[in-house]
């Protein structure tokens, strides 16, 4: 119980501090952004609000300035049930890619911020 309530906490204090210190948005033509903005409407973030793993992803995805729908995965709710019977696990932060007729359920923070900057940081 003091265990669950520290975790809350931490993970509301960190929601704060990030929303403090958000990083710029980065910038591109109006043709670019329309394009990326094309590209990841087929893409979802199950997360959690105070999960720090889904902070620190979702940072990442404000900074690359990407429309990408979160899908809140708390307890009791329907994307939670998704995550688990279609994705494989409740585990958070996941990106969910729908191609085609095909959908990939992409786990793992380091992984997807990894996956996102290639297709969409400074570089590409
Ligand atoms: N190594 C993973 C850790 C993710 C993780 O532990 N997520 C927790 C929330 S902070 C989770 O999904 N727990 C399952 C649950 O609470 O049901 C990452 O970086 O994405």
């Amino acid at each position: 119980m003091l265990l669950k309530l520290l975790r809350e906490g931490l993970g509301q204090l960190i929601v704060i501090i990030n929303f403090i210190t958000l990083p710029r948005k980065m910038k591109r033509s109006n043709e670019e952004q329309k394009a990326v903005n094309q590209r990841v409407s087929n893409m979802s973030l199950y997360q959690f609000k105070r999960c720090p793993f889904c902070t620190k992803t979702r940072r990442h995805i404000h900074k690359l300035n990407l429309p990408i729908t979160y899908r809140d995965a708390s307890r009791g709710s329907a994307h939670r049930d998704e995550l688990e019977n279609l994705g494989g696990q409740v585990k958070v932060p996941c990106l969910r890619i729908d191609k085609d007729n095909d959908t990939q359920w992409l786990y793992e923070s380091s992984k997807i911020i990894a996956f996102l900057h290639q297709e969409f940081g400074e570089n590409t």
